[in-house]
C-alpha cells in the first residue's frame, strides 16, 4: 500500500511512523509512506500556505493551490489515488469497519488540514472520502491521519504475527476484549481465574467470549444489537 500525506507539519510524523508497527511494516516492504510539505508547492517566495477568509472572520484558511499542487504531483507516472481522505470533524466517525475496507486499498491520500480548515473548493474536487476520528476538536489533521493510518495498516495481512492477531482485537467482532492475565498467579492478593489454568480450550472459549459480553453490556451498551449476541 502506498500511503501519501499532504501536511504542513511533516515532522509530526517521525516519532509515530519511525518505531513500532508502522516502521516494522515499511521495513517488510509492505506500505510506502511519502510525507509531502504543502509549503514546498507554495506559489510564492514567501511559501505562503494560508490566507484570511473571504467575507472575515476570525482564523485562517489553507490556500487551494498549493493542495492541488501536492496532490497533481503524486499522479506523476501512477494511476490516479482512488480515496483522497480529509481529516476533519466534520467527517464520518472512523471506526473499525472504516479500517478494514480502507486496508484493503492500494494507494490513500491524506490531507490535513489546520487553522479554520481548507478552502472548500479542494474538497468539493479532489477530496473522496472525509474522516473524523471522534466528537472533540484537534488543533490539526496530522494526529487524526496518525490514528487511521496505525488502524488501518495494523489489518493487512502480514503486519502482525500470528500471536497478535487482530482478529481478537475489540471491536473486530463487534465486541469489548475480553481481560487477560499473565504470571505472576497471585498478584497483590488477587488471583488469576481458575478456569484459565484447566486446559480445556472449549471452556477457555467459552469463558472469554461470555467476559466480552458482560463488558460490552456494561460498558458499551450501545455495540449490542443482534439477537445471537
Ligand atoms: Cl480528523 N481533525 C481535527 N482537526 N479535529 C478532529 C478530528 C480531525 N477528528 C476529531 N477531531
Amino acid at each position: 500500500m502506498l500511503i501519501d500525506i499532504l501536511t504542513i507539519f511533516p515532522e509530526m510524523f517521525c516519532a509515530p511512523f519511525g518505531g513500532g508497527l508502522v516502521r516494522r511494516a515499511r521495513d517488510k516492504g509492505l506500505i510506502t509512506i511519502e510525507i509531502h510539505n504543502i509549503r514546498d508547492f507554495a506559489l510564492d517566495a514567501h511559501r505562503k500556505v494560508d490566507d484570511y477568509p473571504f467575507g472575515g472572520g476570525p482564523g485562517m484558511v489553507l490556500k487551494p493551490e498549493p493542495i492541488a499542487r501536492a496532490l497533481r504531483s503524486l499522479k506523476r507516472g501512477r494511476e490516479e489515488p482512488k480515496r483522497v481522505i480529509f481529516l476533519t470533524p466534520q467527517g464520518e466517525l472512523f471506526t473499525q469497519s472504516m479500517a478494514n475496507r480502507l486496508s484493503l486499498e492500494k494507494h490513500l491520500v491524506f490531507i490535513c488540514g489546520h487553522y479554520k480548515g481548507i478552502d472548500e473548493r479542494i474538497r468539493e474536487k479532489y477530496v473522496t472520502d472525509e474522516i473524523s476520528i471522534g466528537d472533540y476538536v484537534l488543533s490539526g489533521g496530522e494526529l487524526a491521519a496518525m490514528v487511521v493510518i496505525d488502524a488501518v495498516v495494523r489489518l493487512m495481512p502480514g503486519v502482525l504475527n500470528d500471536s497478535q492477531s487482530a482478529l481478537d482485537d475489540s471491536f473486530q467482532d463487534g465486541l469489548l476484549d475480553c481481560p487477560w492475565y499473565t504470571r505472576p498467579r497471585v498478584f497483590e492478593g488477587m488471583e488469576v481465574p481458575e478456569i484459565l489454568f484447566s486446559g480445556d480450550h472449549r471452556k477457555i472459549e467459552e469463558w472469554r467470549r461470555a467476559k466480552s459480553l458482560e463488558r460490552t453490556r456494561r460498558r458499551r451498551p450501545d455495540l449490542i444489537s443482534g439477537d445471537d449476541l
